[in-house]
């Protein structure tokens, strides 16, 4: 099967009772036994049959099992939030004492899930340029258990090469965990290029529609099943029933609305290059881009998000955002519809300013999620806000 044909139909669950057409909703905390020794059977392994949803949920299995499919790997777990998945990963593959690398541009939650969390727990840790290759290896020690990376980096779009940093991660012994949000499984396959677990904000692309948070993680049997227990059951990060069913749903227009996202934004893109009043413009997609060639190589597609830099710098780009009517200004990103944010001040903002910087977030920065909408009212939209500045 391809593609699409497996975002639709991949690990499907069919019930047998009513024959329905379409999954159905598995909205229950808990599941009945049929006596005490089939409920000592699931507790003890013995019988696969779901106890509590905490544990295990029909909902959250399909959609996991469905995105390990897409990712070509073994095994998925279906989280809260993005950042359950981010933090219940890095909890699992790393006790005190040891240290990991991180690329030194990442989302700002994740930022600070590192910065405020997971150093408490005796776990210490770099920010590298780990496209530096020389820098990046050095950076190893010992004790490293983990590299950590965004491609492309959440808001900067600067890309990292995944197969290039997965022979480095295990030439040093380590796991390389690869945060896929901006591509999905559409357009690049992180563990089919050498990593070892993806993770996923499902917020974004992969739900598409703005209305859910929730997160995956995909990856080998060996590295999901210690995730799974005893750190995501207990820790607690298990994500709603009702969320995932959501997220399977959108899950099945993937390919459609990637395809339209990449179209759109490479137009955007193309408006925002050639505009007199924009410094610089940040999309894989362009020839200009520094990294064009590693994005052709290793994605599917240049994907739908674009940062760009005004001549005026941070004022007009307030002033540019503050008269936008079409493109909604918030953060988020990946959904169906337009949205522009400032992440300086917003999705970047708990990123301490010295690692701002290093990690390429100036401020006068300004990122874009281009939707699926007609294409020539997201560029109108854009000229009009032009006109204010
Ligand atoms: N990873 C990446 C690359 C993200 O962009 C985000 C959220 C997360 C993880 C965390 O996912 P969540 O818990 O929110 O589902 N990024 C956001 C952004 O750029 N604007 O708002 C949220």
């Amino acid at each position: 099967m391809k593609f699409n044909t497996k975002a639709m139909h991949a690990n499907a669950i069919h019930d047998n009772q009513f024959g329905t057409h379409v999954t159905p909703l598995y909205q229950s905390s808990t599941f009945i036994f049929d006596d005490c020794a089939q409920g000592g059977d699931r507790f003890a392994g013995r019988d696969s049959g779901y106890k509590y949803t905490r544990l295990g949920n029909p909902n959250t299995d399909e959609v996991a099992n469905r995105m390990a499919t897409l990712d070509e790997t073994d095994a998925g777990l279906y989280t809260s939030t993005g950042m359950s998945a981010v933090s219940t990963t890095l909890m699992a593959l790393m006790n005190a004492g040891d240290h990991f690398i991180s690329s030194d541009c990442i989302y700002g939650g994740t930022v600070s899930v590192i910065n405020k969390v997971i150093v408490n727990y005796g776990i210490d840790m770099n920010y590298v340029n780990v496209n530096d290759y020389e820098l990046f290896r050095k950076s190893f020690r010992p004790n490293t258990k983990v590299v950590y990376i965004e491609t492309p980096a959440n808001p900067t779009l600067v890309l990292i090469d995944i197969k290039k940093i997965a022979e480095i991660t295990h030439e040093n012994g380590a796991v390389l965990v690869v945060d896929n949000t901006f591509m999905t499984p559409y357009l690049q396959r992180p563990i089919t290029l050498g990593a070892d677990v993806a993770v996923y904000s499902v917020t974004k692309y992969i739900n598409g529609h703005g209305d859910v948070v929730g997160g995956i993680i995909t990856g080998k049997k060996e590295y999901i099943d210690v995730i799974k227990n005893p750190y995501l059951l207990n820790l607690g990060g298990t994500g709603s029933p009702f969320d995932a069913w959501l997220v399977a749903r959108g899950l099945k227009t993937l390919g459609l609305r990637m395809d339209r996202h990449c179209s759109n934004a490479m137009e955007v893109a193309q408006y925002l290059d050639a505009h007199p009043l924009v410094e610089v413009v940040h999309y894989p997609g362009l020839k200009s881009f520094p990294q064009y060639e590693l994005a052709k190589e290793q994605m599917d597609g240049f994907g739908g998000m674009i940062a760009f830099e005004l001549k005026g710098g941070f004022d007009a780009g307030e002033k540019l955002l503050n008269n936008l009517k079409l493109i909604a200004l918030g953060v988020s990103l990946g959904g169906v519809d337009s949205l522009i944010q400032h992440p300086a001040s917003m999705t970047h903002s708990a990123v301490p300013i010295d690692e701002r910087i290093a990690g390429g977030i100036t401020d006068g920065l300004v990122r874009i999620s281009v939707g699926i909408e007609d294409v020539e009212d997201i560029i109108e939209d854009l000229e009009k806000g032009f006109t204010k500045l």
